[in-house]
């Protein structure tokens, strides 16, 4: 099929000013009335011509303005309706369509799950309610009225204010009307009815107006509820200060549901979450569900400013919204948490997500110019990079021109669909900043390169630091211009405190920000009195790779004295790294890797460091992953090779470190009645941490302090960090312990996906077999995309040896599973095998084998638009 282009935006030839939806629920035939009020848009309207959009959709009748229209006055199929000679004035269109949400396994549109029913219709699923103009840029106003049996669904929801809703006389069915003012695009439809849970509460805005809060779950817990709820407030009173942005309708409504294609929905006043992101206790949910939870309640309410009153012309703007609310629920974190914990972990997240795709056959510019399947543009590059530029925008203007932009671009486009240009330009306009050159991080794909090299005159009392950039080629764009990027930076002296400069040529330097903004600058700064460490790159204020020249000397006083936190954990990641790098060169030579005593002491300092927080000193003390250790080795990847070095690397820290280790963690020990705060998690963080490092000493003493750990623990993040540590590890004690924790477990879904993905996760040879096992295990559902992801997504995201097996076998089964998968749920399958992004980067035995399997997927006749799309682009 041909692809979607950015050039070939054309405004819609009619818009649709009000849509009146009436369900008549029923499991496998529900029944639709779609009365919509169309008009056709002046400049655009083409001769009386209209044409709706479907997807597998049944149609019933049509009528116009009322009278029914005899099948030969227009033309339908399942993803088409067309009606020659329309009004060319206001007409209203009346379509009856018939749905079967029982039948719907693609959990788009409208659906079942757990007995309930549910829609999801971003990007394109509103099509498979109702034929419809399913573009962002058509808003209307919506009122939904649904009618359902009484025992079935006694609860009846969609977007907007309730209105009247009543028993129908005479039947065992009853009804409610819903009305959403905010004229909305499509994709923001939901609806939801079943036999809910709920708990209830309310918020004061920051102008009086009263908000009535409702979370809805499974029956039975409700209990788990509680901290979405609290980070629910949390993010409204948060928008009104940080923003200045207020809630707008008289209820907000989170439905929490087990079926889902990704984390969360942000349909008006409605968002439906996959429950994982809801469900939270200390016996269930780690520190980490914690913070999940916390986020994605409020990315999705952020959205009701950064997405729905102002939302996308088109798909291709999908960072407008996605980039700019990611950017906000992090801040949202850094403020409810420890900031320079939060950048940590975000920049571990972009770097094992969003770097290797950037690098690889999928890389797209953080706005794309051209899709086939836009499902697949819901990636790392949109979302997490899309928040770096975001966050270097802030950077660049200052937090004063941040907000004057901000607070220009929603008063300017409250009720519009806009584009990236609108964004940059608000910005522009309310601080007379030239973005021209920054606009070109939303276009040039791939992560730039900035090789860095300082040299200093003792004599002339003068540093010199030369920057220079490059962006390397992707699919689609062979040649990059330089990029306008903000490096924060200081120069260390040698008390270890920034040392000042009087005078800089060479760059605009505006306090701590240098502007890089040529492919090659020297900067030279005057009145530097002692030879500096540079410390670029502070907070990660650029999505880049940053390679400078600096030994392990200046590494090793970087992380004991950088004033900048972020910097202290790269000093010390950096030196890990290139122990893994040149270790794992050893293995796959035979020669037997070797630890640089500088990393031993620069982990033993910030262990040792009590003025820092647990959670940077967990953060500090957790080692670059395989993956991350493959991609920095970038081609000829050996998988084994470098699980062979990390391990090694691992054991001689905990033999570095000594007894320190035992002592720390014994001090850690005994928290007192659990509590989910960053305080408490971080040290429980810290403490799991260092069971994990005892281990990899692979001592007796270790393994007994891991199993005690597992069984005394009073809280999930205790007994899973335990467990984590004996299934990485691969000890045989593992098995019995996994058991356990299947057995206590057996009745909670949520939890045996955290077992599912530690099954997955062994890096032992006997774990294909185990996985194809469990595949047929009363726990496992393939029509669950949690327990999908758990199991299979794991195995092929994380367990970088077993995935990647010398035989090939762990892509066959991959390749079988999505094949499989592909026919029932094309998103999520999709999604899977996106693990094969970079297949180009291994050895060239692997590379043969990935390379059969992903043309055996290619080859198969009835491929998903979806899957046919990733297959396409990760062979080109
Ligand atoms: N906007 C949704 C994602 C929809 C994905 C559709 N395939 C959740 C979010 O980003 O908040
Ligand atoms: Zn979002």
């Amino acid at each position: 099929t041909a692809p979607i282009r950015l050039r070939d935006y054309r405004a819609p030839a009619f818009t649709i000013d009000t849509v009146l939806l009436d369900f008549k629920l029923d499991p496998v035939a529900t029944h639709l009335t779609a009365t919509l009020s169309i008009r056709p848009n002046s400049a655009e309207a083409v001769l009386g011509r209209l044409e709706l959009v479907g997807d597998e959709t049944v149609l019933k009748s049509v009528s116009l303005d009322g009278a029914l229209l005899a099948p030969g006055r227009y033309h339908a199929t399942p993803s088409l309706l067309v009606i020659e000679d329309v009004p060319d004035t206001v007409f209203t269109l009346t379509i009856e369509t018939i749905i079967d949400p029982s039948a719907n396994t693609k959990l788009m549109g409208l659906y079942r799950t757990s007995g309930n029913y549910c829609t999801q219709c971003e990007a394109e699923g509103f099509r498979r309610i109702t034929y419809f103009l399913d573009r962002p840029d058509v808003l209307a106003v919506y009122t939904t009225r649904i009618e359902a049996r009484k025992s079935e669904a006694p609860i009846l929801l969609a977007n907007g204010n309730p209105g009247e809703s009543g028993d129908i006389p005479g039947t065992d069915r009853h009804f409610a009307v819903w009305h959403d003012p905010f004229p909305k695009p499509s994709y923001l439809f939901a609806m939801v009815a079943g036999d809910l849970g709920v708990i209830t509460d309310s918020f004061t805005t920051m102008s009086g107006r009263e908000v009535e809060l409702r979370i809805y779950c499974e029956h039975g817990k409700e209990g788990r509820c509680t901290y979405a709820m609290d980070a629910l407030k949390r993010s409204m009173r948060w928008d009104e200060t940080a923003f200045g942005r207020e809630y707008d309708l008289d209820i907000f409504i989170i439905v929490a549901v087990s079926d889902f294609n990704m984390g969360a929905m942000e349909n008006k006043g409605l968002n439906v979450f996959n429950d994982k992101y809801v469900l939270a206790d200390p016996d269930t949910a780690t520190d980490a569900d914690y913070a999940n939870v916390e986020g994605v309640i409020a990315h999705e309410y952020f959205h009701n400013w950064t997405g729905n009153r102002i939302t996308c012309r088109d798909w291709f703007q999908l960072c407008l919204k996605e980039g700019l609310t990611v950017f906000r629920d992090q801040e949202f974190s850094s403020d409810m948490r420890s900031r320079p914990v939060k950048r940590i972990a975000d920049v571990r997240t972009l770097q094992a997500r969003q770097f290797p795709e950037d690098g690889g056959p999928l890389a797209h510019p953080v706005r794309p110019e051209i899709y086939h399947e836009i499902s697949n543009f819901y990636t790392p590059t949109v979302y997490e990079k899309g928040a770096e530029v975001v966050r270097m925008l802030k950077t660049i203007l200052g937090p004063d021109g941040f907000r004057a932009g901000m607070d220009l671009y929603f008063d300017r486009h409250d009720g519009d669909a806009a584009t990236i240009e609108d964004f940059l330009a608000a910005f522009a306009d309310a601080t007379g900043a030239d973005l021209e050159q920054f606009a070109l991080w939303y276009a040039q794909a791939g992560t730039p390169q900035i090789v860095a090299k300082g040299q200093y005159d003792a004599n002339a009392r003068v540093y010199k630091l030369t920057l220079a950039q490059s962006v390397p080629s992707t699919p689609g764009q062979l040649v990059k211009k330089p990029m306008h990027t903000p490096i924060r930076f200081g120069l260390i002296g040698p008390n270890g405190a920034d040392i000042a400069f009087d005078e800089v040529s060479g760059a605009r330097v505006e306090g701590d920000v240098l502007h890089l903004t040529e492919a090659s600058q020297t900067v030279v700064f005057g009145g530097v009195g002692a030879r500096p460490v540079p410390s670029l790159l502070r907070g990660f204020s650029a999505p880049v790779r940053l390679a400078i020249d600096i030994s392990a000397e200046d590494l090793l006083f970087q992380a004991r004295t950088d004033s900048d936190p972020f910097n202290r954990w790269q000093a010390v990641q950096t030196l890990a790294m290139r122990n893994l790098v040149t270790g794992s060169g050893d293995v796959a030579a035979g020669r037997s890797p070797t630890v640089e005593p500088a990393l031993v002491a620069a982990l033993e300092g910030i262990l040792s460091d009590e003025t820092l927080e647990p959670a940077f000193r967990a953060q500090t003390l957790q080692m670059p992953s395989e993956a991350d250790v493959a991609r920095e080795i970038g081609h000829d990847v050996d998988p084994d090779a470098i699980a062979a070095a990390r391990k090694r690397l691992r054991l001689a820290v905990c033999e570095g470190l000594g007894n320190t280790l035992f002592v720390r963690y014994g001090l850690l020990s005994g928290g007192g009645q659990f509590t989910p705060d960053a305080r408490s998690a971080g040290r429980r963080a810290l403490r799991n941490t260092l069971l994990d490092l005892m281990v990899a000493g692979g001592s007796r003493a270790a393994i007994t302090a891991a199993l005690d750990h597992f069984e005394t623990a009073d809280n999930m993040t205790d007994r899973l960090g335990a467990l984590s540590t004996l299934a990485h590890a691969a000890l045989p004690e593992r098995q019995r312990a996994l058991d356990a924790f299947h057995d206590r477990y057996r009745d909670d879904p949520l939890v045996l996906d955290k077992w599912l993905t530690l099954e997955a996760s062994v890096p032992a040879d006997e774990t294909l077999d185990r996985i194809k096992l469990l595949l047929h295990h009363p726990s496992f559902a393939i029509g669950n995309p949690n327990r999908v992801r758990a199991l299979v997504g794991s195995f092929a995201g994380a367990n970088q040896t077993q995935f990647n097996r010398p035989d090939g076998a762990g892509y066959d089964f991959l390749a079988d599973f999505v094949l499989d998968l592909d026919r029932r749920n094309p998103q999520t399958a999709a999604r899977l095998l996106v693990s094969f992004r970079s297949w180009r980067a291994l050895e060239a035995g692997r590379r043969a084998r990935a390379e059969n399997a992903l043309k055996r997927i290619a080859a198969r006749d009835g491929l998903s638009p979806d899957t046919l799309d990733i297959v396409t682009r990760t062979l080109a």
